[in-house]
């Protein structure tokens, strides 16, 4: 498959994922006043300072242009959390955090296999020790997306396995690590100041590491979303987020208002359960999907 046939395919898959969401963005081309548009933009689930923000944008606008003007702005919007990758290390060591149930492991596995397709290597850590089923659910994936595993056992140190991981990397002159953890609540302090730990660790193995903190959210959740950012982004320092289920909901609009209120970069979107459905994320893409597609 070509580079370019792999975006073309990527383009498809958001657009299709994005189906449900996209037929509550449309009706904002049908709206015939400012306060149903305004009403529409908050069931959107893009929060109330980027539905000023696009009011602002659409106020006297004519309906035939309204698309238009919406589309680049909402693609401006995307953009306001930056989105340059993190400087080269090597093992890139990136740590995947959520709350439970949210698609870490999911996202794990496929982000791996997104990587190896680019020919890198990669070392998966299997830092959930609380679930017996957690190293199990992820060899499966590791095994798919054809990537070394360092399993755990349950009860387990969360940090040693991520530490054995980048141990192993680095003696394998490997490309990447990438460290599944569990679910956590960002109310729990105890759970949180494990992932501190682990974060610690990692930067005690490889200065600088882990060159990552992603969260992943569940898109279902909308405006909840928010919330859980800000907490898991005050106590763990996120570089940036990652969006799975979009496939499941009409609530894709709270991408803008994450990327707007957190200022923190959009890195992957998550549109279905196979290795194939995590694209990265690109902010014009993702504002013309909202409004063209099947
Ligand atoms: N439709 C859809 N389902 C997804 C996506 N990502 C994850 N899931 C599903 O969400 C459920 C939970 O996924 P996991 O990856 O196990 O979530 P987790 O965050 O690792 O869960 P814990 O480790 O228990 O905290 C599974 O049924 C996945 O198939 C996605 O992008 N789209
Ligand atoms: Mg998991």
């Amino acid at each position: 498959m070509s580079a370019l046939e792999g975006i073309g395919r990527g383009l498809r898959r958001l657009a299709s994922g994005l189906a449900r969401t996209r037929s509550v963005f449309r009706r904002l081309l049908s709206a015939e006043s400012d306060e149903e548009l305004e009403e529409l933009l908050l069931g959107a689930d893009v929060g109330s300072r980027a539905t000023e923000l696009l009011l602002d944008k659409v106020r006297g606008v004519r309906p035939a242009e309204r698309g238009t003007a919406l589309e680049a702005e909402i693609a401006r919007l995307l953009s306001a959390g930056g989105g340059a990758p993190p400087a080269a290390a090597r093992p890139a060591v990136i740590l995947i955090v959520g709350v439970n149930g949210s698609g870490k492991t999911t996202t794990t596995g496929k982000l791996c296999y997104r990587l190896r397709r680019e020919g890198k290597r990669v070392v998966l850590a299997a830092a959930d020790t609380y679930r017996d089923a957690a190293a199990e659910q992820l060899a499966v994936w590791a095994e798919r997306a054809g990537v070394e595993l360092v399993s755990s056992r349950q009860g387990q140190d969360a940090a040693a396995v991520a530490f054995d991981a980048v141990r192993r990397a680095q003696s394998r002159d490997d490309d990447f690590v990438i460290v599944d953890t569990a679910g956590r609540l960002h109310t729990r302090t105890d759970l949180m100041q494990e992932a501190d730990k682990i974060k610690r660790v990692l930067g005690r193995v490889r200065p600088g590491a882990p060159e990552e903190t992603l969260l992943v959210l569940d898109a279902t959740v909308g405006q909840n979303g928010l919330a859980q950012a800000r907490a898991f982004n005050e106590q763990l320092g996120l570089t940036g987020l990652i969006v799975a289920k979009l496939d499941g909901t009409a609530r894709g609009g709270v991408l803008i208002a994450i990327a707007l209120e957190l200022g923190l970069p959009i890195r992957y979107v998550g549109t279905g359960e196979t290795l194939e459905d995590l694209e990265p994320f690109d902010p014009a893409a993702y504002a013309r999907a909202l409004f063209e597609g099947d």
